[in-house]
């Protein structure tokens, strides 16, 4: 993703939300809050787009268009600065919570003069908040989960933007002559779902120079330290990149320390020990004689310590080792395993791109099948109506010619209602090719209602796949609740699969809780839910996720060929 467009996407949202705050125009707040997605979404580089083409963006009108381009020519945009002086410092800062809305910051800054998350905090335990206007039990208690999960997502930033960033910085540091190899290790290289500090591993004979380059880059903030063989820096996002530089001979043994996770490494070097050997960074040595035994490859040492290689995504001490030792490691699920996508969306409802847009990016893509599901109709904000998702499937099946070897199912994405019935009758939902069904409102629920309502749509003769089952949205919304066991054992049973949405602030399910799934014999979707074409790559998050939690391909319905995947998806249908 262009990094222009991160920018601009950031600064559209800040203004849409400062509107609010200040108790400017509603629909003026929304269209800025739309443009940011669109201009987020976009597959081009805005920076590099004039007026006119701006003007093709969805949602990004002349007006908007204009400041982008003020952005660009003059690196701010006036209207936005006015804003930012006009509206505290305190009351900005307190939209870094979750749970709370522009609207009740302003509030709580008019009535209160709270300005700080420390304050809204002391505010609350003298129940300050309880005499304002719209300000309930509950109110209160989701202000207080939003502060938790505040403080306890700390400055981890999802593993998607993480990666985009590792990866230019990485293609900047290839381009340099003195670089041999360059890539990501640390958690990136595990895909954990959050992401501390991005660690980086470059093989070289001059390490200066690769750290000159390094504390050259157009991101860079601060270095923050430098060493010979290592660097430190804060880039302008605030995040922490670490550089080591090797020596090439030593590039596996290297890799793998720095991969770690460091229980891990704590499991291996115990081996290493128990063999009479050492590792470390610099290879692995006889314990004795001090003497070099490899340090090439990361498969030679996990090889020389009498295991196979490990994938990264495994390499958190969950029983990988044991399960190594054994020969017991799991044939992991791969990217190019995937045959299709059975969540995704169009701009009938809230999709950036059109039908013909998303088809033509899923074909490039190579897959065998692939699942328009837009929202439908309870969900009140997308205006989905009967007609015109039999408009679209008519319309899907006309496009099927152009993609002969791409077999296009015609689904939705239902909502869970409050009580676990969904949308539309039996005999509608009976023209459809398949059904995801989610949780889209009542996050609030008590954990016995939420755990009944998830069973009885699992129960549904036509819901074949819960997306985002627990609607958690990083550093933003936290998991809803509900008995896992139970809901798992469900699914088993009603042959419901539980989709790994590879959305990077989403990837629900988690890696523990698919783990846990598996023991109970669920099946599972790993679905982009694709709002642009550039959503189709998210792939690869949800890829590793299923990874981490030690799924196979055969786990993983949408790595069936079709006629198997359309023995689960007719399900209880009569
Ligand atoms: P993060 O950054 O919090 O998302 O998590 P990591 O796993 O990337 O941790 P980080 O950046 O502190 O260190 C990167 C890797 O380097 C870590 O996974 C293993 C290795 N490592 C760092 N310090 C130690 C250590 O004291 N002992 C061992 N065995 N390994 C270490
Ligand atoms: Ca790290
Ligand atoms: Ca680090
Ligand atoms: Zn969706």
């Amino acid at each position: 993703m262009p990094r222009s467009n991160d920018e601009v996407a950031a600064l559209l949202q800040e203004y849409s939300d400062l509107i609010s705050i200040s108790g400017g125009d509603a629909f003026k707040a929304r269209a800025y809050e739309k443009a940011a997605r669109s201009v987020y979404g976009h597959h081009g580089d805005v920076e590099k787009l004039d007026l006119k083409g701006l003007g093709k963006i969805p949602n990004v009108g002349k007006s908007i268009a204009e400041k982008i381009v003020e952005y660009f020519e003059t690196g701010t945009i006036i209207a936005l600065e006015d804003l930012r002086t006009e509206i505290p410092d305190g009351v900005r800062s307190l939209l870094a919570i979750p749970t709370l809305g522009p609207k009740k910051a302003l509030v709580l800054y008019e009535e209160l003069r709270i300005s700080s998350a420390e304050e809204l905090l002391g505010a609350l335990h003298n129940h300050r908040l309880r005499d304002l206007k719209g300000f309930g039990p509950k109110t209160e208690e989701n202000i207080l989960r939003g502060l938790e999960l505040m403080q306890r997502s700390g400055q981890r930033i999802s593993v998607g933007a993480a990666l985009d960033l590792a990866e230019e910085i990485l293609a900047e540091l290839r381009q340099v002559k003195a670089v041999l190899r360059a890539d990501h290790a640390g958690s990136l290289r595990r895909m954990r779902e959050t992401i501390g500090d991005i660690d980086l591993l470059v093989a070289s004979e001059d390490a200066s120079a690769v750290m000159d380059a390094f504390a050259g880059l157009p991101y860079v903030q601060e270095v923050m330290a430098r060493g010979e063989t290592k660097s430190s820096i804060r880039t302008t996002k605030g995040l922490q990149v670490d550089l080591r530089v090797v020596e090439p001979g030593v590039w596996g043994a290297a890799l793998q320390y720095f991969t770690g996770s460091k229980a891990h490494n704590v499991r291996i070097r115990e081996i290493a020990v128990r063999k009479g050997m050492k590792l470390s960074e610099y290879g692995l040595f006889r314990a004795k004689s001090g003497k070099l035994i490899v340090a090439e490859t990361e498969e030679e040492v996990y090889e020389r310590l009498g295991l196979p290689w490990i994938p990264p995504t495994l390499r958190e001490d969950r029983g990988e080792v044991q399960a190594a030792l054994a020969g017991e490691l799991p044939d992991l699920v791969q990217e190019r395993h995937l045959k299709g996508d059975l969540h995704t969306h169009t701009d009938l409802t809230d999709g950036l791109a059109t039908l013909e847009e998303m088809l033509a990016a899923a074909a490039a893509r190579k897959y065998a099948y692939y699942a328009v599901t837009d929202h439908a109709e309870l969900l009140y904000m997308q205006r989905m109506t009967r007609e015109k998702a039999l408009a679209q499937r008519k319309r899907l099946a006309q496009l099927q010619k152009q993609h002969p070897s791409m077999t296009l199912l015609h689904g939705s994405e239902l909502n869970i209602q409050a009580d676990g019935t969904v949308d539309w009758d039996e005999d509608f939902l009976a023209g459809f090719d398949v059904l995801v069904a989610s949780v889209h409102s009542h996050f609030n629920q008590s954990k016995d209602e939420m755990t009944r309502r998830i069973i009885r749509a699992m129960e549904h003769p036509y819901v074949n796949i819960i997306g985002h089952p627990t609607a958690r949205i990083l550093n933003r919304r936290p998991p809803i609740d509900f008995d896992l066991d139970a809901v798992f054992e469900a699914a088993a049973r009603t042959g419901t699969a539980m989709e790994i949405n590879a959305f990077p602030d989403r990837l629900d399910l988690k890696d523990e809780h698919i783990m846990w799934a598996r023991e109970k014999g669920v099946r599972f979707a790993v679905d982009t839910d694709s709002h642009s074409t550039i959503h189709l790559g998210f792939t690869r998050f949800g890829v590793g996720t299923a990874q981490r939690g030690w799924l196979s391909r055969a786990d993983v319905i949408n790595t069936w060929p079709l006629a198997r995947l359309r023995t689960f998806l007719a399900k209880g249908r009569r």
